[in-house]
């Protein structure tokens, strides 16, 4: 989708990179790189459910899994965090198996999600780089254009990079989309 000269400035000035655990930023929603149990497990998702505490897990228990490139939202309980979006990345398989598609709806599902809430402040993970192995510089487009899409709806998307190494691909990726 291509965007008007002003409308994607403004967009893009909603873009920022912080470096860090998610858990410890006061937004209104994090989002979390779940899997389709929605049960917790390892990276970030172990990270978010230890710092909600127990009180996620019972309620995810509840709500039947999701679908990859699909997204829910819970509260944050613990966090602080008002909510938590869950979104499921796709496994990396090599690229031929909806790979793309999949990871841009993940993003966008929970972009949307989060509008509807009326979150204005959003943090994401660097969604399936971890575990799921998808190479950084083809996720890290992804993010960065998807976000760029839905900015309109927000005052701040902000994507929080668990190592330096990836945050100056997300600064190199945003400079590259927002010369
Ligand atoms: N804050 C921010 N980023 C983090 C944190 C944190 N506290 N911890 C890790 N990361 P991953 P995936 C980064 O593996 O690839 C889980 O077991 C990490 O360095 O958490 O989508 C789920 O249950 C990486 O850059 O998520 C699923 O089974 C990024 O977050 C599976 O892993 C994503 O890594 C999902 O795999």
């Amino acid at each position: 989708m291509s965007i008007p000269g002003s409308d994607r400035r403004k967009a893009c000035e909603s873009l920022q990179v912080c470096t860090g655990d998610i858990t410890r930023l006061a937004v209104d929603a994090i989002v979390n790189a779940a899997n389709t149990s929605l049960l917790g497990g390892g990276g970030v998702d172990g990270a978010i459910h230890r710092a909600a505490g127990p009180e996620l897990l019972a309620l995810t228990r509840t709500m039947g899994g999701c679908p990859t490139g699909e997204a829910r939202i819970t509260p944050g309980f613990h966090l602080p965090a008002k909510w938590i979006i869950h979104t499921v990345g796709p496994v990396w398989r090599g690229g031929e198996e909806g790979e793309p598609a999949l990871l841009r709806r993940a993003y966008e599902n929970s972009l949307k999600l989060a509008a509807e809430q009326g979150v204005k402040r959003i943090a994401f993970p660097a969604i399936s780089t971890g575990v799921y192995g998808y190479p950084l510089r083809q996720a890290t487009l992804i993010a960065v254009s998807t976000a760029l899409e839905y900015a309109h709806d927000f005052d701040a998307i902000i994507f929080c990079c668990f190592t330096e190494a990836v945050a100056v691909r997300y600064r190199a990726i945003i400079a590259e989309l927002c010369p």
